[in-house]
């Protein structure tokens, strides 16, 4: 077991599963910490705990505003779109520019810094898909631990898809470059990508557990993963494995720790003189860690580029539905991540989908014949028409 925690403090933890009140949980959670034995196999675990206990706190604070009639700054922007991705960088790099050059969205461009306060979305097209771009509040140093905004915008970072860490390449660009992954590595945002991914998603009672595999199991068998979910109370929801997981990694997946966002960077202000050489030095600096795009959002230079870098980072993939007995698919594609199968499709078009599925039909080009006839584990490739079938 990765951070061997003894029995009282698993049991605890399931209580905490237990209540979804705000005041309990975070009770719960104090109870846990002192149940768990200070080491460095448990370091981990609970400083993800604290980190949830800082939200919960920040929650409770927030409803006891909003019933003393000070209305709070909003903290998330309702997702629209294919995906939603956060513009993050430091002040006056150019994210109110680029929003309004790709975007129709109404913003102000000022040579003053800090002038963007409240994210702030737009939408941006790209072949047969939207993308919501929101301009964060600019990230400032200190921001993980805390300081003015810096909370929000990371927290904007936190619940997007993905993220355009954008720079200005009229100054230092390595220095902007790592005070912002500094600051989001702090925040538990990670933009490099992980050998696995696990997805808990918890559902209403009596929903049962589902553990959907799709990669492989490194060092645990299906049972073990089954057995340390119900240890944590985790028995409504579905867990989804990709890649090559550890049982280390299911378990720091229901503690909700690093988040991983896929990146893209992008250098703004190409037509100044000198940008072409910081541009070496970020990507220098860069390696292949992320893709660099080199744009002016004054001159339009380089923006073709910029959201088919981005779909690509996403590894998101389009597919497109039929009505049984209809010739034509939607014109219309329902975006899903790359490797989602038909169950995911099922549930993103409707709940009761899910529930009242029978079969499917898949049509495409990579299978020997189509349309073939295929369950809910079938794994969906960008381009695929599917016709579902319900009970
Ligand atoms: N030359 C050049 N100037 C740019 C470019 N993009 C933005 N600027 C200028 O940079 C300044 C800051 O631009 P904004 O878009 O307001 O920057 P921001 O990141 O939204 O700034 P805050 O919201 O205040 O943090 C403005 O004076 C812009 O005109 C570009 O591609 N080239
Ligand atoms: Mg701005």
């Amino acid at each position: 077991m990765p951070a061997n925690l003894p029995p009282d403090a698993r049991k605890k933890w399931a209580e905490v599963e237990d209540t979804k009140n705000p005041k309990e949980r975070l009770q719960r959670m104090q109870e846990f910490l002192s149940l768990v034995p200070k080491h460095k196999g448990t370091a981990k675990t609970c400083a993800q705990v604290k980190k949830q206990m800082a939200v919960l706190r920040k929650e409770l604070e927030e409803k006891k505003r909003k019933k003393t009639g000070k209305s709070g700054p909003k903290l998330f922007i309702e997702k629209e779109g294919a995906a939603q991705i956060a513009l993050i960088s430091l002040t006056k790099a150019g994210k109110s520019s680029l929003l309004s050059a790709v975007t129709h969205a109404k913003v102000e461009v000022s040579p003053n810094p800090y002038t963007t306060r409240e994210p702030i979305p737009g939408i941006m097209d790209y072949q047969d898909m939207q993308l919501q771009i929101i301009e964060a509040p600019a990230l400032i140093e200190g921001a993980a631990d805390g300081r003015a905004w810096g909370p929000k915008t990371l927290g904007i970072a936190r619940n997007a898809d993905g993220l355009m860490l954008l720079v200005d390449l009229s100054k230092d660009p390595v220095k902007q470059m790592s005070l912002i992954l500094e600051e989001m590595s702090k925040a538990r945002i990670s933009t490099s990508k992980p050998k696995s991914r696990v997805e808990v998603e918890r559902r209403f009672m009596g929903a049962g557990l589902r553990i959907i595999v799709t990669g492989k199991l490194v060092d645990c068998s299906f049972r073990d993963v089954e057995e340390l979910l119900k240890s944590y109370n985790v028995r409504d929801g579905v867990v989804k494995i990709h890649g090559e997981a550890t049982l280390g990694e299911v378990e720091d997946a229901i503690f909700e720790s690093t988040v991983y966002k896929a990146a893209v960077v992008v250098a703004n202000k190409i037509d100044i003189d000198g940008a072409e050489g910081n541009l070496k030095l970020l990507k220098a600096y860069l390696g292949n860690r992320l893709p660099v795009v080199a744009v002016s959002s004054k001159t339009g230079t380089g923006l073709k580029n910029l959201a088919e870098t981005l779909v690509k980072a996403l590894e998101i993939i389009r597919v497109y539905t039929k009505e049984p007995n209809e010739r034509e698919y939607s014109k219309k594609p329902f975006v899903l991540r790359k490797n989602s199968t038909i169950y995911d499709l099922a549930r993103s078009i409707h709940s009761d989908f899910r529930d009242n599925f029978n079969f499917a039909k898949v049509w495409s080009n990579r299978l020997v014949f189509s349309p073939q006839r295929v369950g809910t584990n079938f794994t969906l490739e960008d381009g695929d028409v599917v016709e579902i079938h319900l009970k």
